[in-house]
């Protein structure tokens, strides 16, 4: 059976990696498949957005370099607010460069992302290195990391066989790679008919999902949860601005992240066999 129509608590157990294990059993816990983007630029801001969302999200997505203000108290608060409303962190962080450079941009600087973030991100562009490099950092602590087979973004030259490129790197490293940023399940990842090799399964999370908008006006393409989950079969939408943008008050976030958690679930339900 395809894993895209097995249910997330029947997908956590086969995983190895925690962050992986524990990323399903949250959603199917909080019924949600939403990854919220939060890209605001103040500290006390993006806290109050955090607490305010974190009831309808299974996980927090971050670009910690864009806030101002950022100090080691936020993590402390972040990390706070991730066990008060039970979601995991993902650091958006697109790592593309070598192996040795990684490592350090992983666990050193500013803000020592490995030390807090479940999840990561990186480009597969520079070849299976990335991988090693960051897993060296990463694995010891239980993280996981997504790799980048596809963008969202209007003429991304991320596919074909990059894509499939993508995949190859992940299946060599399944210990570490838990999945991709995708826009839809891969051929041949336990979709479209194609049955996937008895132990392989990768979370696809998907960017670039909006009910109201179609795009902005700098290259970002947006669909519907119905269209991600439901037709293309992935596992997690990731929702910016569709919730805390256009300057809104609190409670219109919260009810823009209860619709988004609803309508990210129905997708989910609606194509479990
Ligand atoms: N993001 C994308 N597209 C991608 C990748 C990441 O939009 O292909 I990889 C990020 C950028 C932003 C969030 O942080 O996801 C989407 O925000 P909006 O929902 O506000 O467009």
């Amino acid at each position: 059976r395809p894993t895209f129509t097995r249910s997330y608590t029947e997908r956590a157990g086969k995983f190895s990696n925690p962050a992986a294990r524990q990323l399903l059993e949250v959603m199917a816990r909080k019924q949600s498949n939403l990854c919220i983007s939060v890209d605001v630029t103040l500290k006390g801001e993006f806290l109050e957005v955090v607490d305010a969302v974190g009831p309808y999200t299974c996980l927090i997505k971050t670009h910690i370099d864009i806030i101002e203000d950022f100090d080691q108290d936020l993590i402390t608060q972040l990390k706070n607010l991730s066990s008060k409303h039970d979601f995991l962190i993902f650091e958006d962080r697109k790592f593309a460069d070598i192996g040795n450079t990684v490592v350090l941009q992983y666990s050193k600087g500013v803000h020592k992302i490995a030390s807090w973030s479940d999840i990561t991100n990186a480009h597969a562009i520079p070849g299976p290195s990335i991988i090693t490099g960051l897993a060296s950092v990463g694995v010891p602590l239980g993280r996981g990391l997504l790799l980048l087979a596809e963008m969202s973004s209007k003429g991304s030259l991320a596919s074909g066989s990059y894509t499939e490129g993508a995949v190859r790197m992940a299946r060599d490293h399944r210990d570490f790679v838990i999945g991709f940023i995708a826009q839809n399940r891969m051929e041949g990842i336990g979709s479209r008919g194609f049955e996937a090799e008895v132990d392989e399964d990768f979370l696809i999370i998907t960017p670039g999902v909006g009910l109201d908008q179609s795009g902005d006006s700098m290259g970002q393409q947006y669909r519907t949860p119905f269209q991600v989950v439901a037709e293309g079969g992935s596992d997690v939408i990731i929702v910016g601005r569709g919730i805390y943008g256009g300057g809104v008050d609190i409670p219109t976030i919260q009810t823009r992240a209860e619709r988004y958690r609803a309508e990210g679930w129905k997708a989910y339900e609606a194509r479990l066999k």
